[in-house]
């Protein structure tokens, strides 16, 4: 028997989740002011190379393009957003992370941040990301360069991005620190603690 449309939907869509068709805008704060001349991006802490880039370095690292569905704990769900930016595990390499960085702390504008275990970002499908649909990034989406962790619910992806550390400790960040829950794993329904 064909499978129903719905139940190809319900397979789809994590547990209380809805399918949107815009793109909805989701933030705490300003929108930053892009400056390419005095933007840089760091990756330190637990690291073997702690790295500096400009925006004309990190633009020059190689890309690549993810198309996966986004789930927001506000329990929209937007499927077959493509992406584009460096990977994360690219990063991963360049850095080095030393034996005992168990996770990674993505720091953005406004002193946002959010936790993940090393685990969730050492996947295939995590970007950098500072290309959205094909084009740059507009500024409400985080641009020129926000995370992209399409396994979490949308507030682990960190907008206007800046840096990256890497610990041994956990360190709960702006969502998790107000009652979100600390993993967030839409399958699991993991909204609140
Ligand atoms: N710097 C920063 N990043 C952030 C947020 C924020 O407030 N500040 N909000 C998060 C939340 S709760 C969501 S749902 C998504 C929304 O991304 P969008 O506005 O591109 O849909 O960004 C996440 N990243
Ligand atoms: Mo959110």
């Amino acid at each position: 028997m064909a499978t129903k449309p719905e139940d190809r939907l319900a397979q789809r869509l994590p547990p209380g989740q809805y399918m949107a068709r815009d793109f909805p805008v989701l933030h705490v704060g300003d929108v930053p002011r892009f400056d390419q001349a005095t933007w840089h991006f760091r990756v330190w802490g637990d690291v073997e190379r702690p790295l500096e880039f400009d925006w004309r370095q990190f633009s020059a690292l190689p890309h690549t393009t993810v198309k996966a569905d986004i789930h927001c704990v506000t329990r929209w769900s937007k499927f077959d957003t493509t992406w584009a930016g460096v990977a994360f595990r690219h990063l991963l390499q360049l850095a080095g992370p030393t034996p005992s960085a168990r996770f990674v702390i993505t720091h953005g504008a406004n002193g946002y941040t959010a936790n993940v275990p090393l685990t969730v970002a050492d996947n295939a499908d995590v970007l950098l990301a500072d290309t959205y649909e094909g084009k740059p990034l507009e500024p409400i989406h985080g641009g020129p360069l926000r995370m992209f962790i399409p396994s979490r619910y949308f507030w682990k992806s960190t907008k206007w991005c800046t840096g990256v550390e890497f610990s041994r400790e956990d360190k709960p960040g702006f969502w998790e620190l107000r009652g979100y829950n600390n993993d967030g794993d839409p399958w699991k329904e993991e909204r609140y603690w």
